[in-house]
């Protein structure tokens, strides 16, 4: 009975850090502003099929609405209610996409905005993407309700009431972050509206959350509200699953604020992955991907089980937040392909596949003055993703998880999940090899001269299908053929000016 009680008490601790994913799922893609009708097809008519293991949406809960610049994709990280009430969708709407997703197998994470509510410049009135009232200068928020005692107003110590400083942890978390109103999370009555909010959503059925701006509240007002959730709904997820939970703290060293302070609550957002993954593949600062031979941990990066991986997020593909000129994105799709390919192939962390929309960035100085432009729309009103006859998107929407080198690479992760990372090869330069035990084997050429090479690649022998140049289909490979003789070596061949430098095999890619 004692060992029962332990037992299930460790399974409360560490649930928080399980995706939630169905067995054999091992990524999750962002499909940031997607409107909840297209998620719910792409997770039939896709999602499913490649194997992706869970989507994050963008933030469900009634925001304000910004006409000035016109409708920026920032909006949504102002609540005005909890109210599910976006330009994505209506309450009917979202539920139909969990209901959709879940029975397909694909989860829902969402991206939940808890630190605070609208900017404290955001006037009077009802606009608002549901029309709920609200007033920022009186801090009256009726619809949830919240009133001025909600507010960390009293409680920030620095003079313009809003953080001047990162160094001071107390500013960081009690101040406002660019004038966002910041709610008092130390107040129980905050802590159940928020949880309340949460519950909803568990209740109708998502897998967990992104905590928004979790730099911004104290871990132990976290855990305090993580502490009233619900267990997940039983139609989809065994009795007593907890919501999975990661966190956004950018920590690239240097700050008062670590990550590790929060590895109590859940996983974190590991921010030097990045950043460092796009210096390495740019080549910048004399990095090598040689280098990446002690890739993970031997970065001085967080513990893997703890992590929350990506090459590139809403934020940073646009200059926000944090990674600088280094993060890579899709704007510069070659390098952005092995990138991602690498970070899909490499054991470390749970992965996330950004899928972005199109916009006319326009640099001004070294800044995109347009960064702030939001999705695709006609008059403020999401446009269709709409599918062209060769899979891709329509409507200027990038979608980077359907690109085969990407799509091939999420299932590259989940055929050889749990694998050891082995036969590591590499010139000293920039081109690299490395498998996964014997079900998966991967080998880039980032040089500026061809690679030509016989490696040890730990599989059976065989005729495996390269699944970055083209697929396995009826039997036969659309792309590059590669020979595993019966002692596991093969001879591989890849030209710097090659479309995609790289090369992928693995077990379910063999003829
Ligand atoms: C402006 C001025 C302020 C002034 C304020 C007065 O700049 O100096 O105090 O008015 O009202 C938008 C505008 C910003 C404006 C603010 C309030 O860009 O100029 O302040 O609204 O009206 C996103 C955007 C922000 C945006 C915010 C809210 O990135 O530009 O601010 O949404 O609409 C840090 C954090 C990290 C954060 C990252 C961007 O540690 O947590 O910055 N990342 C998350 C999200 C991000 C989001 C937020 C947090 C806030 O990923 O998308 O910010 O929810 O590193
Ligand atoms: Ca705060």
């Amino acid at each position: 009975m004692k060992f029962f009680m332990l037992l299930s008490a460790l399974g409360l601790c560490w649930a928080q850090y399980s995706p939630n994913t169905q067995q054999g799922r091992t990524s999750m893609v962002h499909l940031f502003e997607w409107r909840w009708v297209d998620i719910a097809k792409e997770c039939e008519r896709y999602l499913a099929p490649k194997g992706f293991g869970g989507v994050q949406i963008s933030p469900p809960s009634e925001n304000i609405v910004v006409n000035n610049p016109s409708r920026p994709w920032w909006e949504r990280y102002q609540p005005i209610s909890y109210k599910i009430c976006t330009r994505s969708g209506n309450e009917d709407e979202f539920r139909d996409m969990v209901t959709r997703c879940n029975n397909v197998g694909v989860r829902i994470y969402v991206d939940a905005v808890i630190n605070h509510m609208c900017g404290e410049g955001g006037g009077a009135g009802t606009s608002s993407t549901c029309g709920s009232y609200f007033n920022a200068g009186n801090r009256e928020f009726p619809a949830v309700p919240y009133s001025g005692w909600d507010f960390n107003d009293g409680k920030c110590k620095t003079s313009s009431g809003g953080i001047e400083s990162y160094n001071d942890a107390y500013q960081v978390r009690d101040c406002r972050l660019v004038g966002l109103l910041d709610l008092a999370l130390e107040k129980d009555y905050v802590r159940t509206q928020v949880a309340n909010y949460m519950n909803h959503l568990i209740d109708i059925g998502v897998a967990g959350f992104r905590l928004d701006a979790s730099k911004h509240m104290w871990p132990g007002d976290i855990k305090a509200v993580l502490d009233k959730l619900h267990n997940l709904n039983t139609k989809w997820f065994p009795g007593g699953s907890r919501p999975f939970i990661f966190q956004e703290v950018i920590d690239l060293g240097g700050e008062a604020i670590t990550s590790s302070e929060y590895f109590g609550n859940g996983r974190v957002t590991e921010f030097k992955y990045g950043a460092k993954l796009g210096t390495v593949i740019r080549r910048w600062n004399g990095e090598k991907m040689a280098y990446l031979k002690n890739w993970g941990e031997g970065w001085g990066f967080m513990p893997s089980d703890r992590a929350l991986v990506f090459v590139d997020n809403h934020d940073n593909q646009r200059g926000h937040g944090a990674g600088g000129a280094s993060i890579l994105t899709f704007w510069d799709a070659r390098l952005y392909k092995m990138a991602v390919g690498f970070m899909l192939a490499h054991p470390y962390g749970f992965t996330r596949v950004m899928s972005s929309y199109r916009w006319p960035r326009n640099f001004v100085n070294g800044q995109d003055v347009n960064d702030w432009i939001g999705p695709p729309n006609n008059n403020g009103v999401i446009k269709e993703v709409t599918i062209n006859p060769d899979t891709t998107c329509g409507n200027d929407w990038v979608c980077e998880h359907r690109w085969r080198q990407i799509r091939n690479m999420v299932a590259f992760r989940n055929v050889v999940d749990g694998q050891p990372f082995q036969n590591w090869w590499d010139n000293g330069s920039n081109q690299v090899a490395f498998g996964r035990g014997n079900k998966g084997f991967i080998v880039f050429n980032n040089d500026d001269w061809s690679l030509s090479t016989t490696l040890q690649t730990g599989l059976p022998g065989g005729t495996y299908c390269d699944v970055i140049s083209g697929d396995k289909i009826n039997g036969d490979c659309t792309g590059i053929k590669v020979y595993v003789s019966s002692d596991g070596k093969a001879q591989f061949s890849i030209s710097n000016s090659a479309e995609d430098p790289f090369i992928a095999i693995h077990a379910d890619s063999k003829l």
